[in-house]
């Protein structure tokens, strides 16, 4: 987002507006014009030099500058997340599109239009906090909603699902998956012995591992993917009433995603490229925006499904409860200090408002534990909701007291009940209840035994039906996530017995697995389920329009500069982002005229852009056709499916990249998002034409195709 500078947000008007804005203004520190002091304040005329005895003598103990600044930069690491360690946050608001008073009393899903502010932070799972954005994996959706009733935090991911049922189960599934003990690797991949061992040990993964190996797993953009609550929930209303509920974000730029080569290509040339993506998407003011919606489940209806609502290795089929919409988000603001807001931010999914209540689900009962026991070891004691981040914009009294790192001065009693002082402060009921959070009163009665219900022992309709849903395209993609993870086990058993799991899911995706890893097809499983959900596949979700898209064109001297003119003006219009990339920075030269390079070839890539075009002119496409970069930059995009485009001349250079001829010349070119055009077809039906290729985003039945 190149060009972004000139329409930039005004920032400071965005804050005031902004309840938690008003607030985190008094906790940043921006010394423009002030001199350089110690902690204490002291000031200091030399940060260059340490103080030592005689020019080239022994540096001196008693200098307290030199010490307290090599101190505090000796503490200055945390411990990184023990999982979804690797991520990237943003500041925005929420708003309902009603009121929801009908199912919850929550405060800020009340009024239509009223917005609450909001931290979201988006995350890779298995990486360290250094590793690539586009790994495979799933992506953390965790939103902090700084509500009037206090903060609730809504911690989700990006598939609606999730690897086990019980969180006990929880240590053994991230051991499995995270780096192997012994030599730390692989970074950033479920690809390995552990995880598929586990997996193929514990069948209740299989539905989360169609998900994972689908293209949810390595999206193109933060900004294009959806959010899930996963679990069951509760809504509680003010009189007690309950009903269950599933919370989805819907990305209003359409779900799309990379394709597997791309992501690992892209792991080198961009390691932060979802990262950049949001952080400049909201620097040029195209700020992220999210549909929130629920399903809704009445009490009654508990036992109305053929799966656990309680079992997060299960969806509710949209076609059996649709989602409703009822409100939107929008991420408006980047943090102004990664670690002391994106890496400080504390999330926990005990953190719930009046109006919102949890489930018995046995996954989220444990992450009800586990949030806040890490934040003490990951932000080093109690205080963490002190931090400037984390603090609620409702008004904080209690009796906690002291900790590491306490910011707060206490005057008074510390204990209830109490008269000295005053009495405060007093339980909330006392003065009418408003706002005040009370348990879903649920009847539980039971013996303590450890056992898993029987209602939750179907791992495999699920990971059916997610199957059964996918256009032909998207199994092709899953058959070959499988056969590369599968084909990086070492283990034989361990490949075997995972391809025999798969039978219980598809016959064919079984044998088409294990054929890749040259193994006999498993034996065929007897009623596998047929039943299929169109709300599932990606094909359904594309959206509309072509906001973002970046859109490379490939210049050299003697390009048709008033071609670029009308492309860029046709897809700028309506939100794209064009960029001339040349050989070298500078300018080319284009009749009289010259055209500005936004970046050299050198510095970028294919897989930095969403699709490319080539104008005409002969002698720059002669150039273009003897420089290996382009001429890769075009097959590149080729044969990950994006739309390109050639006019005149420029013809040649695909032709050069190795594009089917029978595709390039043929007349369905356009069906496989290849647009050529020459003297008879105007630039602007061209650009028509690969304006609507854009939103399509991907071409996955062209041949020649590397995924
Ligand atoms: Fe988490 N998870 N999780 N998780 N999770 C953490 O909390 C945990 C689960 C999710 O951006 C940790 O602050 C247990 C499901 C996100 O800061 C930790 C279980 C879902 C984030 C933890 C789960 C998630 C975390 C590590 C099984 C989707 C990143 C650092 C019962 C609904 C939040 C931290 C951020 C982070 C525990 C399963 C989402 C250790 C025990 C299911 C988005 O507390």
């Amino acid at each position: 987002m190149s060009a972004s500078s000139s329409h930039r947000p005004d920032r400071d008007a965005l804050a005031r507006e902004d309840a938690k804005d008003r607030q985190l203004a008094q906790f940043r520190a921006a010394p423009e014009h002030d001199a350089l002091t110690t902690d204490q304040g002291v000031r200091v005329d030399d940060t260059d030099n340490a103080l030592r005895a005689g020019e080239r003598g022994p540096t001196l103990l008693e200098d307290f500058h030199n010490r307290e600044k090599l101190t505090h930069f000796d503490h200055e690491r945390i411990p990184e997340r023990v999982v979804h360690a690797r991520g990237s946050g943003a500041y925005g608001y929420f708003e309902p599109y009603a009121s929801l008073a009908e199912y919850t009393c929550a405060d800020f899903l009340a009024e239509a239009g009223r917005r609450t502010p909001v931290f979201v932070r988006f995350s890779t799972v298995q990486g360290p906090r250094g590793s690539a954005d586009t790994v495979r994996d799933v992506r953390g959706f965790a939103t902090k909603f700084y509500t009037r009733q206090g903060n609730y935090d809504l911690v989700g991911n990006n598939m609606p699902v999730f690897f086990i049922q019980d969180a006990i189960k929880f240590p053994d599934f991230v051991h499995a998956v995270k780096m192997e003990p012994q030599h730390e690797m692989p970074t950033g991949a479920s690809a390995h012995d552990t995880f598929w061992d586990f997996c193929s040990l514990q069948p209740e993964t299989t539905h989360m591992l169609m998900w994972l190996m689908s293209d949810r797993a390595i999206p193109r953009s933060f900004r294009m993917m959806q959010g899930f609550g996963v679990h069951t929930f509760r809504f509680v209303t003010a009189d007690g009433r309950g009903t269950f509920v599933k919370f989805h974000w819907k990305p209003v730029l359409g779900v799309h995603s990379l394709v597997w080569d791309e992501a690992q290509i892209t792991a080198g040339r961009d390691p932060d490229f979802n990262r950049r993506d949001l952080w400049e998407s909201i620097e040029a003011g195209e700020y992220p925006e999210w549909e929130l919606g629920v399903q809704l489940v009445p009490e009654e209806d508990e036992f109305s499904f053929d799966f656990d609502l309680l079992d997060a290795t299960k969806i509710i089929p949209e076609e059996q409860v649709p989602v409703r919409p009822v409100g939107r988000m929008v991420l408006n603001r980047n943090p102004q200090n990664f670690f002391a807001e994106t890496e400080q931010v504390a999330f926990h999914t005990a953190n719930v408002v009046p109006g919102i209540d949890f489930t018995n689900d046995p996954l989220l009962q444990g992450r009800n534990f586990s949030y806040l026991d890490t934040q003490l070891i990951r932000l080093g004691g109690p205080n963490f909701s002190q931090l400037p981040v984390n603090r609620p914009v409702a008004d904080v009294h209690h009796n906690h007291r002291d900790g590491y790192g306490q910011q707060v001065i206490h005057p008074g009693t510390n204990y209830f009940p109490n008269s000295l002082g005053g009495g405060c402060p007093a339980h909330a009921g006392a003065g009418g209840g408003a706002g005040v959070f009370r348990h879903y009163a649920q009847r539980v009665e039971g013996e303590k035994i450890r056992v898993r219900s029987e209602s939750f022992q179907d791992h495999y309709s699920q990971a059916a039906l997610f199957w059964n849903s996918m256009a032909d395209w998207e199994r092709r993609h899953i058959v070959e996530a499988f056969r590369f993870e599968l084909g990086k086990v070492a283990s034989a058993a361990v490949r075997e017995r995972m391809t025999g799991n798969l039978a219980n899911v598809n016959a064919e995706l079984a044998a088409k697995v294990a054929e890749g890893l040259g193994l006999p097809a498993p034996g065929t499983v007897a009623d596998v389920p047929t039943a299929a959900s169109p709300a599932l596949s990606m094909e359904n979700l594309a959206g509309e329009g072509i906001r973002t898209r970046k859109v490379a064109v490939l210049a050299a001297d003697g390009t048709d500069a008033g071609q670029i003119g009308a492309v860029r003006g046709r897809l700028a219009a309506e939100g794209a982002i064009v960029e001339v990339l040349a050989a070298k920075e500078g300018t080319v030269a284009a009749g009289g005229d010259r055209v500005d390079v936004d970046r050299a070839l050198p510095t970028t890539a294919s897989v930095l852009h969403d699709a490319v075009l080539v104008p005409d002119g002969a002698e720059a496409v002669s150039v273009l056709a003897a420089d290996p970069a382009a001429v890769r930059f075009v097959e590149e995009a080729y044969r990950h499916g994006k739309p390109v485009a050639a006019l005149g001349e420029g013809t040649r250079l695909l032709t050069a990249a190795r594009l089917p001829e029978e595709v390039v010349f043929g007349s369905s070119a356009p069906d496989y998002g290849v647009f050529t055009a020459n003297g008879s077809t105007s630039v602007t039906d061209l650009a028509d034409a690969f304006a609507e290729a854009l939103a399509r985003h991907r071409f996955p039945h062209r041949p020649g195709l590397l995924t």
